[in-house]
């Protein structure tokens, strides 16, 4: 029985791009992940500490046999994997993020998982990949994607080439 998902991604340091794809190439390798869209890459202005590099952005909706909290641990396989790049002897900041954006209509919440994810409806980081997908999705408690990113200022997210 397959769920469909979708997954958020972002970094803001080293080659973030390259990262992104290669996060991307992973998932959809996993035996029982298997990718069915994703968006275009953004350019995006820092978010909340706003002293920091601009981040890349993407999203991508999967099939999935796993249960929620089975597929983040999977994101946070993959986050450890490529988060983090070796710098002489020391191990360097986290270079990607993975978000459980959303689980089918799954509203769930718990300590180590929150679905949807409760800030998403706030970004247009998160928005403007998701709307390049299913800009009809309807984000449970939250609303339509391309009614929530009418809402959102979207400055300085470009589309990259
Ligand atoms: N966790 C709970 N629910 C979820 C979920 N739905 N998906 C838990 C993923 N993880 C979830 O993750 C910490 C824990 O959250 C995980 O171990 C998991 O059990 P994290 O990624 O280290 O947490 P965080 O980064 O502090 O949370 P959040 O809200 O994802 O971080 P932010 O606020 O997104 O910060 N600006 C731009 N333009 N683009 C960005 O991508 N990202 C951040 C990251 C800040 N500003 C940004 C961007
Ligand atoms: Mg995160």
């Amino acid at each position: 029985m397959s769920v469909r998902a979708f997954i958020g991604l972002g970094g803001n340091l080293g080659d973030t791009r390259r990262t992104l794809e290669a996060a991307i190439a992973r998932l959809d390798g996993h035996a029982a992940i298997r990718t069915t869209g994703r968006s275009r890459f953004y350019r995006t202005p820092p978010w909340g500490h706003v002293d920091q590099p601009d981040f890349i952005n993407a999203a991508i909706a999967v099939e999935t046999s796993l249960t929620p909290h089975e597929l983040l641990d999977v994101l946070l396989e993959t986050e450890r994997a490529f988060g983090r790049v070796r710098d002489g002897e020391r191990w360097g900041p986290r270079t990607l993020d993975l978000d459980l954006l959303a689980y089918d209509a799954l509203a769930w919440h718990d300590e180590r998982l929150t679905v949807p994810h409760p800030r998403m409806a706030e970004r247009a980081f998160v928005l403007l990949p998701l709307a390049d997908i299913e800009p009809d999705f309807f984000i449970v408690g939250q609303g339509r994607v391309s009614a929530l990113l009418e809402t959102l200022d979207q400055a300085g997210c470009d589309v990259l080439p």
